[in-house]
């Protein structure tokens, strides 16, 4: 049966518009905030009170703060793979609407479901399903697409194809229009386009691997010194690439490009479309992806309602406490990357791993193991692990890996879902970037399971394909 995305929405928006009032839980990274921050702005544009609640994720001990009472539920980015708790927490099947994009678990009951999944569109994350609800439930509320599209963006939803495509794509044509976004077709495929020192924004930067710019700050500011690209503000402080003339702008990725060539390197990800915010004044919000790592800060340190009030227009004091909590969180990422390079990981066959302990919280280390594996071996995953603070049973473990690998048949969802089946525990994600919540003493265990995964999927391992 083929269902339709948008006549699914539009049912969804009905039964949303009749709730006398609204329970609406939602997950803390900025898919979640920003799916919460939709719903709740175009139900109260109805007069249909919200009562939002945020969640890590959804498991019994969370599901306990969903309250027994006559409010609708509407569970975003979360919920297609719990249902059983839903069913569990006596929920009944006309009380709850399920708008995600995770894999969907039914159980039991048959609650009404909008999942990008379930029609074919893996690149639309919930906050682009809670969009196309809210568009229906009024036109109007196309204002929201923002939120949309940086929801769609933090969850990296255009990171393997370089840009949003399908429904999502189509969501930020709607910001287009209403005048909230720019789309620019071909920019520099970088993080911190709005905020960082141009040669900062390329050494950090490993998508695609530059050799003698990626992880090099003084390599990279040569670099673009050798191309007499004017790199500071008459005040003295580094220009973004923002702020960088479109000539010049140019001249940087045509070298870029030479760079690579003359290393034998495909120029293919060098560019990549960027969404922009003109309208934003703060620097960190003038981008979709920085603007969603704006609110996945405010998730991971658990301030969720912080994030969301940014969604919502704050840009005083919510604006200002996530500031400060971006900083923390980029000296903790920081501290941690030191960590990892200093301690050393350990490596097997086909992953390279290592145990950070208690020293670092959960809710970073896939971004630390992220950023250290373009300083490691770049032809093996990398899978970090750490302590959870509220269960010592439990080891949290992050895997991420690279463009090239993926393009090599590398799947780190695949692989840790299939050893979370052997070892028990739960996991997902994609195939880039995915975790999992072990017992903690099958973690050995663990790891040679993932091994042996990804032995499987790439058929010649450690050979260089260059
Ligand atoms: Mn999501």
């Amino acid at each position: 049966m083929i269902m339709d995305l948008l006549s699914d929405a539009e049912a969804a928006a009905g039964l949303v518009a009749e709730a006398g009032e609204v329970t609406l839980v939602s997950h803390i990274d900025a898919d979640g905030i920003c799916s919460e921050a939709i719903l709740s702005l175009a139900l109260e544009r109805r007069g249909i009170p919200v009562h939002p609640i945020f969640v890590r994720q959804l498991e019994p001990m969370t599901m306990g703060t969903v309250p027994k009472d006559r409010s609708f539920k509407i569970f975003t980015d979360l919920g297609s793979g719990q249902q059983n708790l839903l069913a569990e927490h006596g929920l009944s099947e006309d009380e709850v609407l399920i708008l995600d994009h995770h894999v969907s678990q039914p159980a039991g009951k048959s609650y009404r479901e909008v999942n990008a999944l379930n029609y074919g569109h893996g690149k639309l994350a919930a906050s682009g399903v809670a969009y196309l609800v809210a568009r229906a439930l009024d036109p109007k509320n196309t204002d929201l697409a923002k939120l949309a599209v940086i929801g769609n963006v933090g969850d990296m939803m255009a990171r393997t194809d370089l840009g949003l495509i399908g429904p999502s794509r189509e969501i930020a044509e709607d910001g287009v229009r209403h005048g909230s976004i720019e789309v620019v077709k071909k920019d520099l495929n970088c993080f911190g386009i709005s905020t960082r020192p141009v040669h900062l924004c390329l050494a950090y930067s490993d998508d695609p691997f530059v050799p003698g710019v990626t992880s090099n700050p003084n390599g990279a500011l040569q670099f673009l010194q050798r191309l007499g690209v004017n790199l500071k503000h008459p005040s003295g402080r580094w220009l973004v690439w923002e702020e960088i003339p479109i000539e010049e702008k140019r001249r940087v990725i045509s070298a870029l490009a030479q760079q690579l060539l003359s290393h034998g390197r495909s120029p293919d990800r060098l560019l990549a479309e960027a969404y922009l915010f003109p309208g934003e004044t703060q620097r960190p919000l003038r981008n979709a992806s920085e603007f969603a790592t704006v609110l996945n800060a405010c998730g991971r340190w658990a301030k969720p309602t912080v994030g969301a009030r940014i969604c919502r227009g704050d840009r005083g004091i919510a604006f200002r406490e996530a500031e400060r909590m971006l900083t923390h969180h980029r000296g903790m990422i920081r501290d941690l990357l030191q960590f990892i390079l200093e301690k050393g990981v350990t490596e097997i066959s086909h992953l390279q791993h290592i145990h950070v302990g208690d020293r670092f919280p959960d809710t970073i280390i896939g971004i630390g193991a992220g950023m250290a594996l373009s300083r490691l071996n770049r032809r093996k995953p990398i899978l970090i692990m750490a302590e959870m603070s509220d269960d010592p049973l439990i080891t949290k473990v992050s895997m991420r890996t690279n463009e090239e690998m993926v393009k090599g048949g590398t799947d780190l969802q695949q692989a840790i879902v299939d050893a979370t089946s052997e070892v028990g525990g739960s996991g997902g994600g994609h195939r880039i970037a995915a975790g999992a919540y072990i017992p903690r003493e099958l973690e050995e265990r663990f790891i040679h399971c993932v091994n042996r995964r990804l032995e499987c999927q790439n058929a010649r391992p450690g050979q260089d394909h260059r």
